[in-house]
């Protein structure tokens, strides 16, 4: 009775006492045990002085596809036969959250009047880890039927491994499960085919608490052999939040309290502007491994949910919405037409999210945003009268694309 006792709590000697009796016949783990265990996991660097950090891939930044993801750089690949071949490396990754310049006006404009933020931006950075150099790492983007290799290079401290968020694949895939992980500096070959359309995720599936929190999380997204009704845009972003105070570089993994809110690696006022030409149909990839929920909402237009990390949902169970919630380890897609011009902002709703930094100082004096940012729709002829979607006609020069009420 006293060994089933042992099972039973605490949960974390309940993880270790089923792997002891994977390979004998004990019940119970030992003190001393459970320390040998912890101790393949020292508290490892930020960055191993042992490990030489390598240059982005040649091909990082060269335009492969049709997603975009705003201040990250694209990833390429290279053909052999019919597998598509990336690079990827995990790495410890020096980001500036925001440099406290805005990178357009309007946006300044906006964090004072809607955020209430009276002084000036300051400047951040980040020792995180990422992938490629950035945290988020690059978006990977295929083609359902796409044979896939990714070689994926370690040169952190300490052991990871790539978990294929939402993928159907086949187990040997998933090293995680084998307590099996890329020890530093050494390269392991993920290879599989791309079955399944929509939008999903990679991110470390070893030592998670602390490996996801310091960054190493990027989005994998799938497109149909042809889109029944492709679109003229596909903007991808990645919710993150970090816990930072002002004196500390690297992440605190002790404590759920994340005080810094970033949208592709970046905070208000550095987080680009989205910007579309009026008419112009596009798709946001939304993804999040972050803790929290994240109430996205966008000024000015309804938009259509298209996708989950489940994949694309069919035409009549799509639901429409103003306020996107973004729930730990989701993704969604969603799609409108940028029909009414102007500079909108598209921001988390619950204010922490988008201002950051608020457990160093009062919120009057509150210099940085987190999640905030805008949608700059340019206008096709700006001295036109606004005319509500459902009103304007051809006749009267505005011509959208298809139906603005799908
Ligand atoms: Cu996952």
């Amino acid at each position: 009775m006293k060994k089933i006792l042992c099972l039973l709590v605490p949960i974390p000697s309940l993880m270790l006492s089923l792997s002891a009796l994977q390979g004998s016949t004990k019940l119970a783990v030992t003190t001393k045990e459970r320390y040998s265990e912890q101790s393949e996991y020292p508290n490892y660097a930020w960055k191993s002085s042992n490990i030489r950090i390598s240059p982005k891939p040649s091909n990082t930044g060269k335009e492969i596809g049709i997603v975009e993801t705003p201040g990250i750089k694209p990833l390429g690949y290279t053909k052999i036969g019919d597998i598509k071949v990336f690079r990827l490396t995990a790495q410890p990754v020096e980001q500036t959250l925001t440099d406290g310049a805005a990178t357009h006006h309007q946006l300044l404009h906006a964090m004072k009047s809607i955020l209430g933020i009276k002084a000036l931006p300051t400047k951040k950075k980040l020792n995180g880890w990422g992938y490629n150099g950035s945290t988020p790492g690059p978006t990977i983007e295929l083609t359902v039927g796409d044979k896939v290799r990714v070689i994926f290079r370690n040169e952190l401290p300490e052991p990871t491994l790539i978990h294929w968020h939402g993928l159907e694949h086949p187990h040997a895939l998933d090293k995680s499960s084998e307590r099996n992980p890329v020890l530093p500096g050494e390269t392991h070959v993920y290879e599989f085919t791309a079955y399944q359309e929509g939008t999903y995720l990679y991110h470390s599936g070893c030592s998670i608490a602390k490996q996801n929190r310091y960054g190493l999380v990027g989005m994998v997204i799938v497109h149909p052999k042809q889109y029944e009704e492709p679109v003229d845009r596909h903007i991808a972003l990645l919710v993150q939040e970090w816990a930072l105070n002002s004196q500390t570089l690297t992440p605190n993994t002790a404590t759920n309290q994340f005080n810094w809110f970033t949208l592709n690696g970046h905070a208000a006022p550095s987080i680009p502007l989205i910007t579309l030409r009026q008419g112009e149909r596009v798709r946001l990839h939304v993804g999040s491994m972050a803790l929290n929920t994240y109430p996205l909402f966008l000024h000015g237009y309804t938009w259509t949910l298209v996708g989950t990390e489940g994949g694309p949902i069919s035409k009549t169970a799509q639901i429409k919405g103003a306020t996107l919630h973004l729930l730990p380890g989701t993704t969604r897609t969603i799609e409108f037409t940028a029909w009414n011009p102007g500079t909108w902002p598209l921001y988390a709703l619950t204010r922490h999210q988008s201002l950051s930094h608020m457990t160093d100082i009062p919120l009057e004096v509150t210099p940085n945003g987190g999640i905030f940012t805008l949608l700059k729709v340019v206008p096709t002829d700006p001295d036109a009268p606004w005319a509500h979607h459902s009103e304007a006609t051809t006749e009267e020069g505005r011509e959208f694309p298809r139906d603005l009420l799908s």
